[in-house]
């Protein structure tokens, strides 16, 4: 279990708080300034040079529509991934990825054998309202989500109670951390705006059993 008593870690510089976002149905934990600012402008020129994005379609009333942003898909070999009819080979580890990899592990107390990246170029680029249920992240799946770049909205849904509805800005060089029930009671979704021009890169941190 997440020990909620340790409010923060430490960082050589500074103290990371931690905040509790969901806890009904769920847990979901935010850490605002996981990584400096000076780290995150660094870590957001790397990835935005070094990943090798792509454009996916997904078949939709029997037209194949462009996904509303990139993605990218690395990992430990065999570790596919498939979702929207999508099936992801993973590219091998990248050094970028690999310290981001570490760093976020310590606190999340797991070893993370994948992630899925998003680049979002602009206000227009989103992902819709979804759960990270896919069968092969296992019945509780623990997924850590670093976002550099553009500070966008991500808001969560209740499945059942569709009142209740969560959101939290994900700012740049930020960590949240989705565990426990989470995926089973809550969908998430990054929503389309119009005051964002710049991009945001988000990378999710998974295991693939
Ligand atoms: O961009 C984000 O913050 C979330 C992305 C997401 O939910 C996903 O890739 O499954
Ligand atoms: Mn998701």
């Amino acid at each position: 279990m997440f020990d909620f008593k340790a409010a923060a870690i430490d960082r050589k510089d500074i103290i990371i708080q931690e905040k509790e976002i969901v806890s009904i149905d769920g847990e979901v934990i935010f850490y605002s300034n996981f990584f400096s600012t000076d780290e995150s402008d660094k870590l957001f020129s790397e990835l935005n040079s070094c990943i090798k994005w792509r454009q996916d379609k997904i078949q939709m009333f029997g037209k194949y529509l462009p996904l509303p942003r990139l993605t990218a898909w690395y990992g430990d070999e065999g570790k596919s991934y498939t979702y929207s009819g999508i099936v992801q080979h993973p590219s091998p580890w990248i050094s970028v990825l690999s310290q981001i990899k570490e760093r976020i592990e310590k606190t999340a107390e797991v070893s993370f054998n994948s992630v899925l990246l998003n680049l979002y170029r602009d206000g227009t680029n989103s992902v819709a309202w979804h759960s990270d249920d896919e069968s092969e992240l296992g019945q509780n799946p623990i997924i850590g989500s670093v976002s550099f770049g553009s500070t966008r909205r991500f808001s969560f849904k209740h499945k059942q109670n569709k009142s209740q509805k969560i959101d939290i800005d994900l700012t740049h060089g930020s960590l949240l951390l989705m565990r426990g029930p989470t995926q089973h009671h809550w969908l998430h979704q990054v929503a389309k705006t119009a005051k964002i021009v710049t991009p945001r890169i988000n990378l999710t941190f998974r295991i693939i059993q």
